[in-house]
């Protein structure tokens, strides 16, 4: 029997990984869109089919998140196996300026939908994009039992909506999971997060479209993931006999700056001719340092990242330079010149 799941988020940038995974695994997929007055669907044209083509396992439908009517129609017409609750106002910093959207939209959105499920009386599994960010300042390395103390109005909005799956799985005995996923990154990672912005600004600078690089805390560290990997542990949290919640990340902390050093260093450049600091980046409050212990998901979910802080750097870097243009593709094709720097060959050459 094919499976039916519906991914809130899916123009996200995991929305687009999970959708690739289920696909892979014959799934019949469902997305949640929201109306834009431009194209928003870019991650996922590559596998979007037109509805009207037999055998079409792919379905987007528009809605929003503060829309409970919608997202009751949509749970009851769709009928889903499985639920991915991805969407959500994601960035940190911009919930310091829209605190209360941020709430109506991260925290409100997942009870609308949790209600939804409840008074349609369909039997799902429903999966919780919960955040590393809600253990705020609290000592590392952070797991499952580590209290959460978050530090933004992005963090209090997903500690809440974290309570809300809890409540709904004790309650109503709702198969809820919250995955608790620490940062995870990818070329398709939005480009203001700091990881993309980084790897962005690289592509720039070596095409002559950017000089310098405004960046905020560069002391701050995080546990960097790759993201196709991650979206793994989500499909695997649903798949267990019973719901629970579960910390996901590598175990492995670098500070914004080794970052830097990092992906400057893969092609050749010294951040520090490059970057400068404005103050417009800096957070009210800051999370200092995420660490992930993901035990429990290595051992019950058997899940096992392969991508390590390096090969991450060098994946978004590469993917970059490519959207650029300056990556070669395929074998035996011309190394490019910019500012007298021959970045290919320097790079060859490390
Ligand atoms: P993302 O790239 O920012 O994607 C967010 C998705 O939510 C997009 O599809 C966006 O639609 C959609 N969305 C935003 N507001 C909406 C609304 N009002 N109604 C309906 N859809 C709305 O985020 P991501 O990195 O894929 O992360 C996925 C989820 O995991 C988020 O909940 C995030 O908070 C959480 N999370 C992320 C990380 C991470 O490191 N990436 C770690 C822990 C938890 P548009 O495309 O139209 O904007
Ligand atoms: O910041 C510092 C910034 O915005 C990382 C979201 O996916 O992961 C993400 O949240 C660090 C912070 O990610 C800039 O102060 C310095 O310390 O890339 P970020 P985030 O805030 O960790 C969590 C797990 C989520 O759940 C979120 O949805 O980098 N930083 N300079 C900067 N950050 C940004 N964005 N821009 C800068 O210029």
């Amino acid at each position: 029997m094919t499976k039916v799941a519906l991914i809130t988020g899916i123009t996200g940038q995991d929305g687009s990984y999970l959708t690739e995974l289920l696909l892979s695994k014959d799934y019949e997929v469902h997305g949640l869109i929201r109306r834009s007055s431009t194209f928003n669907t870019d991650r996922i044209d590559h596998i979007y089919e037109d509805p009207h083509k037999i055998g079409t396992q792919i379905f987007l439908h528009y809605g929003d998140l503060n829309d409970g009517g919608q997202l009751s129609n949509l749970i009851y017409n769709i009928k889903p196996d499985e639920i991915y609750h991805l969407a959500a106002q994601s960035h940190v910093r911009v919930s310091f300026d829209m605190p209360e959207y941020t709430g109506d939209i991260t925290a409100i959105g997942t009870t609308r939908l949790l209600e939804a499920i409840r008074r349609s009386g369909i039997k799902t599994k429903f999966y919780q994009a919960s955040s590393s960010e809600m253990f705020g300042d609290a000592p590392p390395p952070q797991n499952e039992n580590t209290l959460f103390k978050p530090r933004s109005p992005y963090a209090c909005a997903k500690v809440y909506a974290y309570w809300m799956v809890r409540n709904y799985r004790e309650g109503y005995n709702l198969f809820a999971c919250n995955g608790i996923l620490f940062n995870h990154e990818s070329p398709r990672r939005g480009e203001t997060f700091v990881t993309r912005k980084i790897t962005r600004g690289i592509a720039k600078i070596l095409t002559n479209k950017q000089d310098k690089l405004y960046l905020g805390n560069l002391e701050a560290k995080r546990d960097w993931g790759y993201a196709p990997e991650y979206v793994e542990a989500m499909y695997l949290m649903l798949q267990q006999d019973s719901p629970d919640d579960y910390v996901i990340g590598l175990g492995e902390t670098h500070s914004v700056k080794e970052f830097l050093e990092e992906a400057f260093a893969y092609v050749n450049l010294d951040w520090k001719d490059y970057v400068k600091i404005d103050e417009r980046y800096f957070r009210p409050t800051e999370v200092e340092l995420l660490l992930a212990d993901s035990t429990k998901a290595r051992k019950e979910l058997k899940w096992q990242p392969k991508v390590n802080f390096k090969d991450l750097v060098k994946i978004m870097v590469d993917a970059d330079m490519e959207l650029a243009g300056l990556l070669p593709i395929g074998e035996g094709q011309k190394i490019f010149k910019t500012k007298g720097i021959d970045w290919t060959e320097n790079r060859m050459t490390k």
